[in-house]
């Protein structure tokens, strides 16, 4: 075999999205551009904080204490700073919500732009201590024309954002962007500190193999759900059953979703009337992600991008992944309507 040569044209995602932005034209000033610069710095800096943790916890100094004396602050409040510092000082935002944060924040008139950034700092945050994969989630939307910017801005249907993605944290991390006209994936290159196109245009396979949900609900399930997850076990032959994969990871289901395909899904069931995913910062931004590849993201019975949000924290259910397998899914709920 022949050795392969190391490439001399290494296409970063700053010289991506730019290239990407030029080709849309005049109407490109440069700012979507600057605000993705400053949300890669920040999965940059948390990236380093997740290995950190983990070091320490490989060798068993965590505690309440850090060596200073300082307390140490929990990941997920930590990457929550890390963003909203990044996100105000790069003076392209005009209102941030947080998971982590009740209210939304308004940013200052002298650090304000006109971009509007939804995000969980740090999903999957069961996932931490055990150092399984977690991550970052993001969406963003441009204030609404002469808004000041105001929460009426993020309670828009999510087919309305201007870019979404996720970074996940994992063996390496990887960076997953859309800005509306295709997916691609980076992966962060520790050495030269860069996030590197290492996936472009992911496009979800028409069907998959995989089911991806908490089982350990089914009993609350209700009879679309159950009727689904039967068909796919137990299936009529010769076609053979899905394999089960659920890490408990928004971030690493849809990843491994959006690469392999099958269907990831979170229903709402007899105990939580709209199930437990976010709808602002985790379900809208994973819908625009599966859409972008080709898939499709869905209530059951409704697609989740149309849906008007009522508040920022507002939940819904979610089942998202390769175009045949959920409109599988979707029928099961036609017949029960
Ligand atoms: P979190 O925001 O508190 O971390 O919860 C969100 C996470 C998702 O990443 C994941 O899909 C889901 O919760 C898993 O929930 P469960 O443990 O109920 O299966
Ligand atoms: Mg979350």
């Amino acid at each position: 075999a022949t050795e392969e040569t190391p490439s001399v044209d290494l296409i970063t995602l700053t010289r991506h999205v730019l290239s990407e932005q030029y080709r849309l034209g005049a109407a490109a000033t440069g700012d979507l551009t600057l605000l993705l610069t400053a949300i890669q710095v920040t999965s940059k800096f948390i990236a380093t904080n997740v290995r950190k943790a983990r070091l320490i916890n490989l060798v068993g100094l965590a505690g309440e204490t850090n060596v200073q004396g300082e307390e140490q602050k929990k990941l997920d409040v930590l990457s929550n700073d890390i963003m909203v510092n990044a996100l105000r000082a790069s003076g392209k935002t005009a209102v941030l919500v947080s998971e982590e944060l009740e209210d939304a924040i308004i940013i200052e008139e002298k650090n304000k732009g006109k971009y509007c950034v939804v995000f969980d700092p740090l999903d999957g945050s069961s996932n931490i201590d055990a150092g399984v994969n977690i991550g970052t989630i993001f969406g963003i939307y441009q204030i609404r024309p002469g808004s000041k910017g105001t929460v009426d801005d993020v309670l828009r249907p999510g087919h309305e954002m201007v870019a979404a993605g996720y970074t996940m944290y994992g063996s390496s991390a990887n960076l997953v962007l859309s800005t509306g006209s295709g997916v691609n994936g980076y992966t962060l290159d520790a050495s030269l500190g860069e996030f590197i196109l290492t996936h472009p245009d992911i496009k979800i396979p028409p069907r998959g193999k995989i089911y991806s949900f908490n089982e350990g609900n089914s009993m609350y399930f209700h009879p679309p759900v159950a009727a689904y997850l039967k068909s796919i076990k137990y299936p009529a032959a010769p076609k053979s059953p899905y394999s089960a994969r659920y890490i408990g990871s928004m971030v690493a289901d849809v990843h491994r979703t959006l690469l392999y395909g099958g269907i990831f899904g979170y229903p709402d069931d007899k105990k939580s009337k709209s199930g437990k995913l976010r709808l602002l910062y985790e379900a809208f931004p994973m819908a625009f992600l599966t859409e972008q590849a080709g898939g499709i993201a869905t209530t059951g019975t409704k697609r989740i991008l149309d849906i008007v949000p009522t508040g920022i924290h507002d939940r819904c259910p979610v089942f998202l992944g390769s175009k045949e397998d959920v409109q599988d899914l979707m029928k099961c709920y036609e017949g029960n309507n």
